[in-house]
């Protein structure tokens, strides 16, 4: 009989995937962690009952969270990841010739450990590459305690619930802010509007007080269920989001490697809110 996993991360809606083959299990310290196979989404990882990642649709989230704010800022050599055990996200940072070094700081060992064994298509050698630097440690602590400074910081979080949720407060983007150079971007994962429209409107309310520009941008992840996904934008510098189509093309063209879902047009196009969820930043 077919096993199946079940999401139920929003009230009164839940998704279901089959379980065709389980390829590990555990609780680890810090939450609940499942890597199976499902037939239509390849190999997944589920933390705590919610699906962080599958091997077919992952790259749209990657590529957003990563190439956006690298190519609107123009002049990244720094980048800090916050979460991300999986390692897609840092693979794909890592591809931007111009950047010198990646630190990615996760909380859980056990995520890098189990997903660099059953997931290796995710990270894709990021884990082994010199211009990464893997710190173990509370990313909400980091940031307020580093004398370090990056160009990019990257949320590449679990939902606003149990250990994620700190993540999403005031204090933890004031800590970004302290750890970002003049100009430098932090994006964030920002969930699904249409059923979890309170974390866009909160993040919108809590990262104001400490940029100039705060938006959101999207992008449509099947396994987000419910919609277009928010991606948060903050940074002082209002001219990075208005960066014209000609300037990502000329410096994507530059970086010299291909992508699945990102394109310069899907880059600018992405700013544009549709007014249900424009509707949340009031
Ligand atoms: N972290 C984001 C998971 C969000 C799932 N939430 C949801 N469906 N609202 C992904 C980690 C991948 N590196």
């Amino acid at each position: 009989m077919t096993e199946w996993f079940e999401e139920q991360l929003h009230p009164g809606l839940s998704q279901r995937l089959s379980m065709d083959r389980v390829l590990f299990r555990e609780k680890t310290e810090h939450q609940d962690l499942v890597i199976f196979e499902n037939r239509i989404f390849g190999r997944v990882l589920a933390l705590d009952g919610v699906v962080q990642t599958t091997e077919s649709d992952e790259f749209i989230y990657h590529e957003m969270l990563s190439h956006v704010p690298i190519l609107a800022h123009g002049s990244v050599s720094r980048v800090l990841i916050i979460g991300g055990g999986d390692g897609g996200m840092a693979r794909e940072a890592l591809k931007h010739p111009g950047i010198s070094e990646v630190t990615m700081v996760e909380i859980d060992p056990s995520v890098v450990d189990l997903c660099r064994d059953h997931l290796p298509s995710i990270s894709a050698g990021a884990f082994d590459n010199p211009r990464l630097n893997l710190v173990i440690a509370d990313g909400a602590k980091f940031v307020e305690e580093t004398d370090a400074r990056w160009d990019v910081i990257i949320i590449d979080s679990t939902d606003p619930l149990g250990p994620g949720e700190v993540l999403f407060s005031e204090r933890f983007y004031r800590g970004c802010k302290r750890c970002l150079t003049p100009g430098g971007i932090l994006v964030t994962q920002n969930g699904v509007p249409h059923v979890q429209g309170e974390a866009v409107s909160n993040s919108h309310q809590r990262l104001s007080p400490h940029f100039d520009d705060v938006w959101f941008y999207v992008a449509p992840v099947p396994t987000y269920q419910g919609g277009h996904m928010a991606f948060g934008w903050a940074t002082d510098q209002a001219a990075h989001r208005a960066v014209s189509m000609s300037t990502v093309l000329e410096r994507f063209r530059d970086a010299g490697f291909e992508t699945r879902y990102y394109t310069p047009e899907v880059h600018v196009a992405s700013f544009a809110l549709p007014a249900n969820i424009l509707k949340l930043l009031a």
